[in-house]
């Protein structure tokens, strides 16, 4: 099955958010935002600003006639400065007028005078002076105290993970127009339309049913849309509201560089012990999260860090400690994978550390602890049909992984300045929100007399598929061809509460309720079908091919003449359906439940060739197999997790965000902030479906794959690691991730480069 959207994209024909016709006199708007990070506002003058030709007015929060707050999970963070900024490129004034480079202008005018307060940047130091978003978060299974007397080793080590900029190819951009009544219709480019809408109302004092918000599609969101659209959004719904103009704002990408929150760095410290054999006995973990000015959605994704802090293996004895640091950075976000990459990470530089002090491959330890079936994890849920080990196996067999490791060393002991390095990384990935309320959807699926579907869901296509997932489920139930049946856009009117696209359950919750509303329409047919073929047992109808079959034999009743016919006889072709995911829940207060509907699972190798003399690096292969459940779209899905991996290894690698002490971005272009491109991709990339799966809790025994694959990347970061050692076996070098070439090389050179003074800026 295709993606039909693919072959818009190519041809440019699919359309995105700034390609909506607008009518005409429709003003833009921009923001002008601090430029310190820390500070009291003193003093603001926009008159020169506000007499500049095209410009018909600066907002600042004095004109906002609800309430100044965009924050969702807890109410911090005001739409608009007031006294006070906590962040470089935090809005103070919204600047609206004719058209998009007039309101860039017209920002350069306006005065802002601001007291400046040194900021924090590093998350360790704002845990120290006790800016924290909220209290510490606990997780922990047996006890920890008493098993570090029957460890034979105890290794203890801190790791440090950056962040990573979404980069989505559609920047943040909103488009508003005024109704009647005085309520606004929004154009947004978010992953929760309901977000929008509800912050937007309360930002305009309007209830929720006058603010309509409306989404077609996202030329990506990553994460980088689940809450941070919403502020682009109010900010034109506020203009707009205003002027009772239609307002469009569209983001350069310097200014969503600058402007917008991204994958929160991490910085851990950890303790690992292991008995003779190898066997993981307990595991102690404290997380600093730099979540930036705002708490945005920092402790959900905190939470998720928990949840993964131990990624596939058993663990008997765990404690893990999350500090969620409130810093003067723009807040940190949701990014593909929600904390977890950053936890998964962690407890890999804990089994390389302790590999190194015993002397062993570190894909020992972690073949010797995989978890297996039953097993508990930190908070309290026990795995079913686990897949870590079969995963772990068929990667080892398909891959070659014994013989590849050889071939390595053999590379090795015959090159002296080009050294290869591989590793092997499984993953574990919780599916279903934490927050167990989210995990819920709904669509409505209409039948139009001549046969054709419409349908509506929460889902946001963002490049994942989702849409065409939910045709296949749509047109799969009512066996007719997939052309028959149109996904529409996500809108608040007719979708209403969604949450939002995000936590790789688009299609398992959004196809639930789709198959739901389908099967009640369905039904109705299936008994109509009865009544007009004058059959008692409505079981003997059955539907093929968009045709009516009774007993397994066609009938000659079309799907278009059965729909024309039961719209005659009054019979109702639409239907709204709800679905909730079953068997979820979880005590915040004991931190113990059954959070997942399931977890999907998956094992990577990864191979690289490291230049030791100049630090640079090339990856070798990347393959994989993964736990796809039966998928639903072989295509998409491999595609899903190709790009995934891209990004996962990205992130280890290349992307480095690098922000000075004053709490600017040093790396807000695309000049500076290096992203994997083709040259990057590995020369042999091979994704493998674990054979023999059984799963069957998601739907049509798919399962999710949005994010999982993305922590595959984080086996990129060892396999250069050990590369780096094996050039210089006394590289004792700090876990710092991305392992940048730069890194590299001063992990080979560093002593000798910063001795002849070559490197002073080059801290890591
Ligand atoms: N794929 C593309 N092409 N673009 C995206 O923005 N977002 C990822 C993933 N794959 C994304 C993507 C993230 S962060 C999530 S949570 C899932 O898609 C969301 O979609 P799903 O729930 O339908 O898998
Ligand atoms: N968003 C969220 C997420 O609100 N809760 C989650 O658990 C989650 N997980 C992954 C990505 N987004
Ligand atoms: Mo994805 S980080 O759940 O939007």
């Amino acid at each position: 099955m295709k993606n039909y959207d693919w072959i818009n994209h190519v041809k440019g024909e699919s359309k995105f958010l700034d390609d909506l016709p607008v009518p005409e006199g429709t003003l833009h708007a921009f923001v002008f935002t601090s430029s310190v990070a820390k500070g009291k506002i003193k003093s603001i003058d926009t008159t020169t600003a506000e007499n500049y030709p095209g410009i018909n007015k600066i907002i600042t929060y004095r004109d906002i006639p609800g309430e100044n707050q965009i924050g969702t999970i807890l109410r911090d963070e005001p739409l608009l400065a007031e006294h006070e900024v906590d962040f470089i490129g935090q809005p103070i004034a919204i600047l609206v007028g004719t058209d998009a480079d007039v309101v860039r202008e017209a920002a350069r005018l306006i005065k802002c005078e601001i007291t400046e307060l040194p900021p924090i940047v590093d998350p360790r130091e704002a845990f120290e002076k006790g800016e924290l978003i909220i209290p510490p978060q606990i997780f922990s299974l047996g006890n920890c105290e008493t098993a570090w007397q029957n460890c034979a080793y105890v290794i203890e080590g801190s790791a440090e993970s950056g962040g990573q900029e979404h980069l989505y190819l559609e920047t943040q951009s909103a488009y508003s127009i005024p109704v009647e009544g005085g309520g606004i219709k929004i154009f947004s480019s978010t992953q929760s339309p309901t977000a929008v809408q509800r912050v937007t109302a309360g930002v305009l004092g309007l209830p929720m049913h006058k603010v309509e918000v409306d989404v077609l599609r996202l030329g990506g969101g990553f994460g980088g849309k689940e809450n941070q659209a919403t502020m682009w959004a109010a900010i034109s719904g506020l203009a707009s509201f205003i002027l009772k103009l239609p307002v469009k704002i569209i983001l350069s990408r310097h200014e969503d560089m600058m402007f917008t929150g991204k994958r929160h760095p991490y910085s851990s410290d950890y303790k690992i012990g292991l008995n003779k054999d190898g066997k993981i006995l307990a595991y102690d973990v404290q997380f600093y999260q730099n979540a930036g000015a705002a708490s945005d959605l920092s402790p959900a994704i905190l939470e998720r860090t928990l949840f993964h802090c131990t990624n596939s293996y058993f663990v008997p004895n765990v404690k893990a400690t999350a500090y969620s640091c409130r810093t003067n950075l723009p807040p940190n976000t949701a990014f593909r994978g929600f904390g977890g990459p950053q936890a998964m990470f962690v407890f890999e530089c804990a089994i390389h550390k302790a590999a190194a002090q015993m002397g062993i491959d570190a894909s020992v330890i972690q073949e010797n602890n995989l978890l297996n079936e039953s097993d508990e994890f930190p908070y309290g849920q026990l795995t079913k049909n686990c897949m870590a080990q079969p995963t772990w196996y068929q990667a080892k067999n398909d891959f070659d992984f014994e013989d590849r490791k050889k071939a390595v060393s053999n590379f090795n002991s015959k090159n002296k300045l080009v050294k290869r390095g591989i590793a092997a990384m499984p993953i574990c990935f919780g599916i279903s929100f934490t927050n167990t309320m989210l995990n819920q959807a709904s669509a409505l699926v209409h039948v139009y007399t001549d046969g054709s579907v419409s349908v509506s869901t929460a889902a946001i296509e963002m490049g994942q598929g989702v849409n065409m997932k939910m045709r296949q489920v749509a047109a799969s139930i009512f066996s007719i061809d997939i052309s028959k049946v149109k996904i529409e856009t996500t809108n608040t009117t007719r979708i209403a509460n969604t949450s939002p696209t995000a936590a790789s359950s688009g299609a398992d919750l959004n196809g639930r309720a789709v198959e739901k509303a389908c099967l009640i329409i369905f039904e109705r047919l299936r008994n109509f079908s009865a009544s007009i073929l004058d059959v008692e047992d409505s079981n003997k109808i059955s539907f093929k091919d968009d045709s009516v079959y009774l007993d397994g034999k066609t009938t000659g009743l079309k799907w278009n003449d059965l729909i024309l016919k039961a719209y005659l006889k009054r019979i109702n072709l639409s239907s709204h359906a709800h679905y909730i995911t079953p068997n979820i829940h979880f005590d915040k207060s004991t931190s113990k439940g059954n959070p997942f509907a399931y977890h999907v699972y998956g094992t990577a190798i990864i191979e690289v060739e490291v230049d030791c003399l100049r630090g640079i690096y090339k990856l070798l292969s990347v393959k994989a197999v993964h736990d796809f459940g039966k998928s639903m779209s072989p295509v998409i899905d491999r595609s899903q997790a190709e790009g995934a991996i891209m990004q996962g290894i990205g992130w280890a690698t290349v992307e480095e965000l690098l922000f000075d002490e004053k709490g600017k971005y040093l790396t807000d272009t695309l000049s500076t902030y290096k992203v994997p491109d083709v040259h990057f991709t590995p020369e042999e990339m091979e994704v493998k479906f674990l054979e023999n799966n059984t799963h069957s809790e998601a739907i049509f025994n798919s399962k999710a794959i949005g994010e999982p694959p993305l922590m595959y990347g984080i086996g990129a970061y060892f396999a250069i690691a050990n590369a780096v050692k094996s050039f210089k076996t006394s590289a004792n070098f700090r876990y710092s991730l991305p392992i940048t070439p730069e890194k590299v090389l001063m992990n080979l050179h560093g002593d000798k480069l910063t001795a002849s003074g070559i490197v002073s800026r080059i801290k890591s």
